[in-house]
């Protein structure tokens, strides 16, 4: 049996703002974009919650709803730092730590809990401690999955603790709507409803055959979800510092075209990975080998952050211009991306599918 945690910052981004701002405490605060700018709202303070407003809704309506509501402009590095300063602290405790973005992570503490230690004390601890050295709450849910430690965290938002004892992981999802559970998006459960069914429980007394023939495997994976069945494992991952992709030629060339056609070809896959992650970079760099195996960067860092292909291609383009000189010829070229600041998140995007910063 596994123990795992799930935390979660409150009102991350918001959150920060009160903390570097005290006199922005207690009132309501909203993070992103201006209305004028059409801009939206990132994180929102529970003050600002008790007005209606939430995340990924248009600052415009924010400001209506909530007319006294702070707005602030985000702060990518500052949330950076504190989230490399949480995800330490998870470290500290166990290797095991998974983090899904900025502000959440899942934490296997199965081999801390075997030495003694429940795992609801040391959710306690984490959070006792992310208090006093950070100055900001953290929720947290303990069970024995990912996917209920996720819901659990949910439960008790703000400055909440939820443990879902091993075996109670089916009465504890039984009352919950079916949207709570992953991979159960609007769509989704908009059939589901149509259907009849509207809680986690429902879905857990259905019949297998009448889920997959709705809505195939994932029908099968969706009832033992609900059953509270997941035997997903942690999977560590580190901060994501740096995105590339190189490649090698059968035969070396010194064809300025060629090359060139080749970063391009390059900075598409590094602007594909950078958009799956919602990363952009400041720094762009070109990695070259030459026939007699040289290797040698070139890197440039530009006033903001690109993501996009054709940005990503010019300035390794002209990186490589400057290379392109005598009969030099080439083995091998890279073309990569670091210094990110996050880009701004897409709030269209079905959140729980949502998986950004990190791989
Ligand atoms: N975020 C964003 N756009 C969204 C959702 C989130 O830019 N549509 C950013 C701002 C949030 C941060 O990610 O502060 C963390 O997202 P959460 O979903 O954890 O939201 P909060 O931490 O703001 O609030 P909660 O207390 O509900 O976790
Ligand atoms: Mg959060
Ligand atoms: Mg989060």
């Amino acid at each position: 049996m596994r123990h795992i945690l799930h935390a979660d910052f409150d009102a991350f981004y918001a959150s920060v703002e009160q903390l570097d701002a005290p006199e922005l405490r207690g009132k309501p605060v909203v993070v992103g974009g201006s209305a004028e700018g059409r801009g939206v709202v990132a994180s929102a303070s529970y003050e600002a919650r008790g007005f209606g407003v939430r995340s990924a809704m248009p600052m415009r309506t924010a400001q209506r709803l909530c007319p006294e509501a702070v707005r602030v402009g985000a702060r990518f590095d500052r949330y950076r730092e504190i989230s490399q300063r949480v995800m330490s602290m998870f470290r500290d405790l166990t290797p095991l730590v998974e983090p899904l973005s900025l502000d959440e992570a899942y934490l296997d503490v199965t081999a801390v809990a075997t030495n003694g230690e429940q795992p609801a004390m040391i959710a306690a601890e984490l959070r006792r401690r992310v208090k006093v050295e950070l100055g900001l709450t953290i929720s947290i849910g303990v069970a024995t999955s990912k996917s209920v430690a996720k819901i659990a965290s949910d439960m008790d938002k703000p400055d909440g603790l939820t443990v879902v004892a091993p075996g109670d992981e089916r009465a504890f999802l039984a009352p919950l709507p079916i949207g709570k559970l992953w991979g159960v998006g609007p769509k989704t459960a908009e059939r589901l409803i149509a259907a009849g069914v509207e809680t986690i429980g429902d879905i857990a007394r259905q019949d297998e055959g009448w889920l997959v023939g709705m809505f195939g495997k994932h029908g099968a994976q969706m009832r033992r979800l609900a059953l509270g069945e997941d035997d997903s494992a942690v999977v560590a991952r580190r901060e994501t510092k740096s995105v590339s992709a190189e490649t090698t030629f059968a035969r070396d060339t010194g064809d300025a075209e060629m090359l060139q056609e080749v970063v391009n070809r390059l900075s598409q896959r590094v602007a594909q990975q950078l958009r799956r992650k919602e990363l952009q970079g400041r720094t762009v760099k070109l990695k070259l080998r030459l026939s007699d195996f040289t290797t040698f960067t070139r890197q440039r860092t530009l006033p903001h952050a690109v993501q996009s292909a054709d940005e990503l291609s010019r300035s390794a383009g002209e990186l490589l211009r400057a290379e392109l000189y005598g009969r030099r010829r080439f083995r091998l070229v890279g073309v990569g991306v670091s210094g990110f600041e996050r880009s701004e998140a897409h709030p269209e995007e079905p959140r729980q599918l949502k998986f950004v910063g990190f791989g």
